[in-house]
């Protein structure tokens, strides 16, 4: 896709005395053709840039006062029945009096001018002192003429007998030009054996520029290459210790001294958990349940209660509906992960019936696939608001510990019922 620049000109350039013959013709184009294109080549070398200009108006503002008056044909003054006599009649007189002969020429490369015409500029008298030629009608019979980035049009004056301009003559060339830059990016399709398109011409200097770089960098590459080897071995050894390091860490935490904060099973306080350490950020302030600022409780389904119920560190009566695989769950937030090596439950407090019987502890880093963690069977509740608890190896890291009821209740029914609930391990953080 090429670019194009289009910009309009206007010109005036003003011939006085002497300024114009024939022998070294002027231009009466805008500069801006070749010099814009000249600036644009510079700045993007690679670039197939071409160039032209439209010439929309050109027209000629002429007083001539060094010579005799024009004198009109007798038969147009009569008016003559026969237009074409009386057009006649008017070039004859045109090119018979005395006159200024200025000849326009389209310029094709080096030394090659071709006349397009050659135009009478005469004294048309005082009331006409000054008048205007269309030069357009010289050039073409269309809306415009194009002159492409190498072609110039030019005018001399040639001597018709009368001499070339003198002081009390004058001629004014007015033009309107239209100047059309096309950058072509196929140029481009080559740079660096890469396709490269371009939008603007921004892009094209930015693409020039990282050519450049790119150049800059191979014709020192020797010594860069041999600074590089050294850096990519410092680095490799570095990513080496890094990787030590961080196995180090991932074998501890998984491993027999797991990495945080630690709370096991006190029979003689079985809320001191790990709950209890979010809550209170560690023994340092009063119990917040950390449920929903730290952790997020949630369950299978809510018929009574609350999911804040499991670690409000109330005695209080939560249960799901009455659907088999019914679950409860603390996700301890994409910060923290907790290895569990045991779990408490207290049952709730307003009713003596539908108790946990059976619970699978399960954990997940992703809160789609759940690993067993211990399955804690015949848990044995005989009233409300009874701590029960059970020890397990200490598990893998997790963000989300789910407990699912296997089986039937207390009750046989499939409620799933809890007072509280005590995550006894290790955290990662507070
Ligand atoms: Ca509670």
């Amino acid at each position: 896709m090429p670019n194009t620049i289009t910009e309009s000109l206007k010109s005036q350039i003003h011939f006085s005395q002497g300024s114009i013959n024939n022998t070294t013709p002027v231009s009466i184009l805008p500069s801006t053709n070749t010099a814009l294109k000249q600036s644009l080549q510079a700045k993007y070398p690679s670039a197939v840039i071409s160039s032209y200009l439209e010439i929309r108006l050109l027209d000629l503002s002429v007083k001539i006062d060094s010579i005799t008056e024009y004198e009109l044909p007798e038969s147009v003054i009569e008016g003559v029945v026969s237009p074409v006599g009386q057009n006649r009649d008017l070039v004859r007189s045109l090119w018979d009096n005395p006159r200024k002969q200025l000849n326009v020429y389209h310029k094709f490369g080096i030394g090659v001018n071709r006349l397009r015409g050659s135009i009478s500029l005469l004294n048309k008298g005082s009331v006409n002192s000054y008048y205007l030629e269309n030069l357009m009608g010289i050039l073409t019979t269309e809306a415009s003429y194009p002159v492409s980035a190498n072609e110039d049009i030019l005018i001399g004056l040639a001597d018709a007998g009368y001499g070339l301009l003198l002081a009390a003559d004058e001629i004014l060339f007015t033009g309107v030009f239209t100047h059309y830059l096309t950058v072509t990016n196929d140029s481009f399709l080559n740079v660096n054996g890469q396709v490269i398109e371009l939008a603007t011409f921004d892009q094209l200097q930015s693409v020039i520029t990282n050519t450049n770089n790119t150049a800059t960098a191979i014709s020192t590459n020797a010594s860069n290459i041999a600074l590089n080897t050294t850096a990519i071995n410092n680095l490799g050894a570095k990513i080496t210790s890094l990787e030590n390091i961080i196995n180090s860490l991932i074998s501890a935490s998984n491993g027999s001294t797991p990495i945080g904060f630690t709370k096991n099973y006190n029979s003689a306080n079985p809320s001191d958990d790990l709950i209890n350490l979010l809550g209170t950020n560690n023994g340092t302030v009063a119990y917040v349940n950390p449920h929903p600022s730290k952790i997020t409780n949630s369950a299978s389904s809510v018929e009574v209660g609350n999911v804040s119920f499991f670690t409000d560190r109330i005695n209080n009566d939560f249960y799901t509906a009455n659907t088999t695989n019914s679950w409860v769950m603390v996700d301890f937030g994409s910060a923290r992960t907790v290895r569990l090596n045991g779990l408490g439950w207290k049952s709730r407090s307003a009713f003596n019936g539908n108790h946990p019987a059976n619970l699978i502890i399960e954990g997940s880093n992703n809160n789609s696939s759940f690993e067993l963690i211990a399955n804690w069977q015949n848990i044995g509740f005989t009233n409300v608001t009874q701590d029960r608890y059970t020890a397990f190896a200490i598990s893998p890291a997790y963000r989300y510990i789910r407990v699912r009821q296997s089986g039937l209740n207390s009750s046989s029914s499939n409620f799933l019922s809890t007072g509280e609930i005590y995550f006894y391990g290790t955290i990662s953080a507070l």
